[in-house]
């Protein structure tokens, strides 16, 4: 049928400029639904006669499998545009860096306090912990610093009232673990945080942290004590690393030394890190003085004590050669990804 070939011929220009999904599908909602051109053509069957129907019949359903064949043809190479355009949409650039996912690092200082905790709890120490602000009476006058000493004045410090200040070292833990511990021998560190009026510069900060140690029990003397700080530097350090004693005065400690270890940078010859002097301060120590185990409830004729304030940051720029104590407290990222590259690889 002449009007047949008509349809055929106009749905296979129609379908030439199909390129979309959405296009095929309002062409065959055309021609195949229930309203379609397809359809309408097949409930003319009803108006014909028997004769008629028998060729009609047979045109109209050649027409209808035509028009589902040119229309499932032309699905196939619309499925192929789509993918096509699909694939060149979703591709991946791999020559992109990728999109980095920043995991938190552990600093340095972080790393020396669990590096010192072990190495005393090796030897038999218990780990304490202390007050940052705290009272006039621990961090001082239990230290036999009573008001007006001159001693306080190393260690000025911001104070909230009269009584209560940012500690200024941990020894001020001593007197708080001897009140606690009210007459029982005692072995314990204390890492924190300590605070000072100090001018900044390389191997000072006005906020930095120490080890405190304290170690009271019968029979203990300055030689426990040379023997203890040793061993500590020997296993923190290398063997090269040498260390110095020199006598000193704390008011909580007679006698009392400050202990030096050899430059990491210059090995001893002198340079702007250790002020030209080979070494570099890292504790100060001593025996405890009887006027403190005395007044925090300890007899001094029975017991005797040595205790030793380590700064912390000056163990880890040792350590690791850090050449300036404020790289700590600059939050750079880069600073603290240097010490965490093995955990990377
Ligand atoms: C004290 O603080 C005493 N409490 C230590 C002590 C404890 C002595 C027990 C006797 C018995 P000193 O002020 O020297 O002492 O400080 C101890 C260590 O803390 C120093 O050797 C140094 O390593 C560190 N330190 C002190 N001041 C600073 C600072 N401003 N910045 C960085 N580290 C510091």
């Amino acid at each position: 049928m002449e009007k047949f070939k008509e349809i055929l011929t106009e749905l296979e220009s129609k379908l030439n400029n199909v390129n979309s999904l959405n296009e095929l599908v309002e062409i065959r909602n055309e021609y195949l639904s229930k309203k379609g051109i397809v359809s309408s053509l097949m409930s003319k069957m009803k108006e014909l006669t028997v004769e008629e129907k028998k060729t009609y019949g047979k045109e109209v359903n050649e027409l209808k499998t035509s028009v589902e064949k040119l229309i499932s043809e032309k699905q196939i190479k619309v499925n192929e545009i789509e993918q096509e355009k699909r694939f060149k949409e979703e591709k991946i650039d791999i020559s992109l860096p990728p999109i980095s996912h920043h995991v938190g690092k552990e600093n340095p200082f972080y790393k020396i306090i669990d590096e010192i905790e072990e190495i005393f709890i090796g030897m038999g120490y218990k780990v304490e912990k202390g007050p940052e602000v705290d009272k006039d009476h621990f961090v001082f006058e239990l230290l036999n610093i009573p008001k007006d000493h001159p001693a306080r004045d190393m260690q000025d410090t911001l104070y909230i009232d009269n009584e209560t200040l940012l500690r200024s070292h941990t020894s001020a833990v001593q007197a708080h673990v001897m009140q606690k511990e009210g007459g029982k021998p005692i072995k314990i560190i204390c890492p924190g945080k300590t605070y000072r009026r100090d001018d900044d510069d390389m191997t000072h900060s006005h906020q930095f942290a120490q080890v405190e140690g304290l170690v009271i029990d019968k029979n203990i003397n300055l030689g426990n004590l040379k023997a203890t700080l040793e061993l500590f530097a020997k296993k923190m350090f290398s063997k090269d690393s040498k260390i110095r004693f020199r006598s000193s005065y704390f008011p909580f400690t007679e006698p009392s030394v400050e202990v030096d270890v050899s430059c990491f940078n210059c090995h001893g010859k002198g340079c702007n890190i250790c002020k030209n002097s080979g070494w570099i301060e890292i504790l100060g120590a001593g025996m405890v003085h009887p006027n403190v185990l005395k007044m925090n409830g300890y007899n001094p004729e029975v017991y005797s004590g040595f205790a030793f304030g380590i700064g912390i940051e000056r163990v880890a720029m040792l350590r690791y050669g850090i050449d300036d104590i404020r790289r700590f407290y600059q939050n750079d990222i880069r600073f603290i990804d240097e010490f965490n590259k093995k955990v990377e690889d």
